[in-house]
């Protein structure tokens, strides 16, 4: 890796972005495990990203309106397009570069509700494993019956740059107008890059594909290329939509263009294709993600629980960041120690293992087998071993689910039930 270029690094934090650099090329695979300076530290963890799935509320209840079932896979799929730029772009324009987000402790929780003209749309998100890492959520609009949910860990490598394989996958459900059989869309995540780590100012860039496939039976597939070898602009996308059984050449719908800029959509593909509209994601109205002021949060819930830490990242005061983010790491360990040495688990306040016997798991088995069978994937969206199990919400445990969530309360985050701080013993923290 060479020596740093300059660009977006402050001058007095070339040093430490050169060993970042460094480490990097020799690091292994554990993203978490990389010390960064602070100028590239994010006060956001992990757990909030699930938000960006549904911020487009309007695009995202869209499919339920639809009484044509290829017109109902396509909304999905403008849905999906939608979310991308949220999901991969967003962090980049507001902050100048992709950040380092904080790493969620086990139990973490993010709670949040869009409250606008569609009704009320909940989003749940939990970090339901921490070695490995996984975060798993759920969004649910009732008026407009839908839901998605997921879960993803990440697995990184280095090879000229930072290379990320998501692993996991979403799965969305709803009820076609006046029905009440639920159809099902299996949704694949994407691998993705980290671009201009040299400049200092690194943003992603989306690799290879994914899938969407819908138990009404249609396949969407998306194809990433970065910056377009003709166009030259960059996160080009071709999409193509079509019935299980015929193929990619003879798609119903396609699209293509810039997730992040404009795109078409099209009926048919190819050539012969006919343009439906044009869509910029960027004009999209964002609904406003409702979250708990920090007074009212339980201390499991994110931005209370880091609120020490972000404080000190704002401050630039990195003595203060590691020393409570230690703080939080040595409670987590004794909370693991303990939970060994009383043989229990710790319990997931929204999600559970997937039961095969659900009606749900017996659509996704078969959803899993029509991207199978499409011979195109070496996808990691069901690997179990790799993101502690298959995680699903639980209505029941949800529905059980009040303040506080767990009994263990402040200590689990180091801090005692007086409001005092529990010593640190260890100052090794692997974040940063
Ligand atoms: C790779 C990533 C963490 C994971 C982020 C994920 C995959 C999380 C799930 C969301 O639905 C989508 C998503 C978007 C962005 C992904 C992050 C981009 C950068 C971050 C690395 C851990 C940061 C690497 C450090 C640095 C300084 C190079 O940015």
């Amino acid at each position: 890796m060479p020596e740093v270029e300059g660009g977006a690094v402050p001058n007095q934090s070339k040093g430490s972005w050169s060993s970042f650099l460094k480490s990097i090329a020799s690091f292994n695979g554990d993203l978490s495990s990389l010390t960064a300076p602070a100028f590239i530290l994010s006060t956001q963890s992990l757990v909030e990203f699930s938000a960006y799935w549904a911020e487009n509320t309007s695009l995202f209840i869209a499919p339920t309106q639809e009484r044509d079932p290829a017109k109902r896979a396509l909304l999905v799929l403008k849905w999906l397009i939608n979310t991308l730029k949220q999901q991969y772009c967003s962090r980049s324009e507001k902050l100048g570069s992709e950040k380092k987000p904080l790493n969620p402790f086990l139990g973490e929780l993010f709670l949040g509700s869009w409250d606008d003209e569609f009704g009320q749309t909940r989003l749940v998100s939990e970090q339901v494993s921490h070695h490995p890492p996984v975060t798993a959520y759920c969004i649910t609009n009732d008026k407009y019956r839908i839901r998605l949910q997921g879960y993803n860990g990440q697995k990184a490598s280095f090879s000229r740059t930072i290379h990320v394989k998501q692993i996991g996958h979403a799965l969305l459900t709803l009820y076609p107008p006046g029905s009440n059989t639920p159809e099902t869309y299996l949704i694949t995540l994407p691998a993705l890059h980290i671009e201009n780590l040299i400049y200092g100012a690194p943003f992603v860039e989306l690799g290879k594909f994914i899938h969407i496939v819908s138990s009404t039976g249609y396949v969407s597939k998306i194809d990433f290329s970065g910056r377009g070898w003709l166009s030259g602009k960059k996160n080009t996308f071709t999409a193509n939509l079509w019935k299980v059984g015929s193929s990619e050449k003879d798609s119903i719908y396609s699209a293509d263009g810039q997730w992040s800029d404009a795109f078409t959509l099209k009926e048919g593909e190819g050539k012969k294709a006919k343009e439906i509209t044009t869509f910029r994601p960027g004009e999209i109205k964002l609904a406003k993600l409702n979250v708990a002021s920090l007074g009212e949060q339980d201390v499991f819930e994110s931005r209370k629980a880091w609120a020490h830490v972000a404080r000190s990242i704002e401050k630039g005061d990195m003595d203060a960041v590691s020393h409570f983010k230690s703080r939080i790491e040595n409670a987590q360990r004794a909370l693991r120690k303990k939970e060994q040495d009383e043989k229990r688990e710790w319990q997931r306040v929204f999600f559970s293992q997937a039961n095969p016997k659900d009606e749900l798991e017996i659509t996704f088995q078969k959803l899993v087998k029509v991207i199978t069978n499409l011979g195109t994937n070496s996808w990691e969206g069901v690997a179990p071993e790799k993101t502690a199990g298959v995680w699903r919400y639980d209505e029941r445990k949800a529905a059980q689910a009040n303040k506080p969530f767990h009994q263990e309360g402040l200590l689990a985050l180091g801090d005692n039930a007086d409001g005092t701080s529990a010593p640190v013993s260890r100052v090794t923290t692997n974040q940063g």
